[in-house]
């Protein structure tokens, strides 16, 4: 449970409807091509806050069909309806993950007390470890060292999926708790989150080029910095370019010019268009004149 993850992508079709051709070819391009170290699914980046709970069940089954056991696995249980997190961790224990993860509970503005008795019922009931999900700038849910370390320290919870640009706040954690699993989560910041000792990171990006994070966690335990920041600068190419024409459909357009048909959005999020084929073909062009000049991946 250490390393690279995706956050795995969702295939979805025009109709909303889970893709699953997608999804196979998708969880083989992040293990054959990308090489990641595991995946994370049903996270922000499989659209996971706009699925019925039936479909989550079956992006989770299919998933674990997919990696054949070749990788590590976590599923993304998080939710409102504590009685659905439940349901969901039993469920993906039976299938044969390997832990669960859990976004903080948003919309209402619930007490860290609220939170952590969210945390607490859900670790307790499940028969996987937890990994908690901190996402402030999605989920709107800011919370404190101390709440945090707190939620950490819950038994049956072995880490946590950091995404935040609070690096302070990172090594308060890192430092606390020097015995769970971090896991930073904005891939722009790898470098930097690696030199605050994270176990790994989980990101979107990962889906077309977690193969160049895996080279930059590898030349910074190897102690070439140079090398290292080398990489970040190229993702950080990818990433601001993605971000700029539209997150998930330009990675899936991306994923589409390898031969992955990882379908559209999920509606109410918009569909592919052009200003997103567009950007995939640039970055495309891009990732492999990287890839020569590196001439690692
Ligand atoms: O899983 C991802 N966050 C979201 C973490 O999708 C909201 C990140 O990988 C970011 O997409 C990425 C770009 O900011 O770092």
């Amino acid at each position: 449970m250490r390393g690279i993850f995706s956050a795995l992508l969702g295939a979805f079709d025009s109709k909303g409807r889970v893709d699953e051709q997608g999804i196979h070819a998708l969880v083989r391009h992040n293990i054959g091509h990308c090489r990641v170290d595991g995946l994370y699914v049903n996270g922000s980046t499989g659209e996971n806050f706009l699925l019925t709970t039936e479909a989550k069940k079956q992006i989770f089954s299919l998933v674990h069909a997919a990696a054949r056991g070749e990788v590590s696995m976590i599923a993304q249980i998080g939710s409102n309806v504590l009685e659905e997190c439940i349901e969901l961790a039993e469920y993906t224990a039976r299938l044969g993950y390997d832990a669960v993860s859990a976004v903080t509970p948003f919309y209402y503005k619930l007490s860290a007390a609220e939170i952590k008795g969210y945390y607490q019922k859900i670790a307790s009931a499940s028969p996987l470890p937890l990994i908690a999900y901190y996402i402030p700038s999605l989920t709107g849910v800011e919370l404190e060292f101390t709440h945090i370390e707190e939620i950490l320290r819950l038994p049956n919870v072995i880490g946590l999926k950091f995404t935040s640009s609070n690096f302070f706040l990172l090594e308060q954690l890192r430092s606390a708790l020097p015995d769970k699993l971090i896991f930073s989560g904005y891939d722009e910041m790898l470098l930097s989150a690696l030199a605050l000792d994270v176990d790994g990171a989980i990101g979107s990006t990962y889906n077309v080029i977690g193969h160049w994070a895996k080279h930059l966690m590898q030349s910074f335990h190897m102690g070439d910095y140079t090398k290292a920041r080398k990489i970040q600068h190229h993702i950080n190419v990818v990433v601001s370019r993605i971000l700029k024409a539209g997150l998930y459909q330009t990675l899936k357009e991306i994923t589409v010019l390898y031969n992955v048909p990882a379908g559209t959005c999920k509606a109410p999020m918009g569909p592919i268009a052009e200003i997103h084929r567009e950007a995939a073909k640039d970055i495309t062009a891009y990732m492999q004149t990287v890839e020569n000049d590196l001439g690692c991946c």
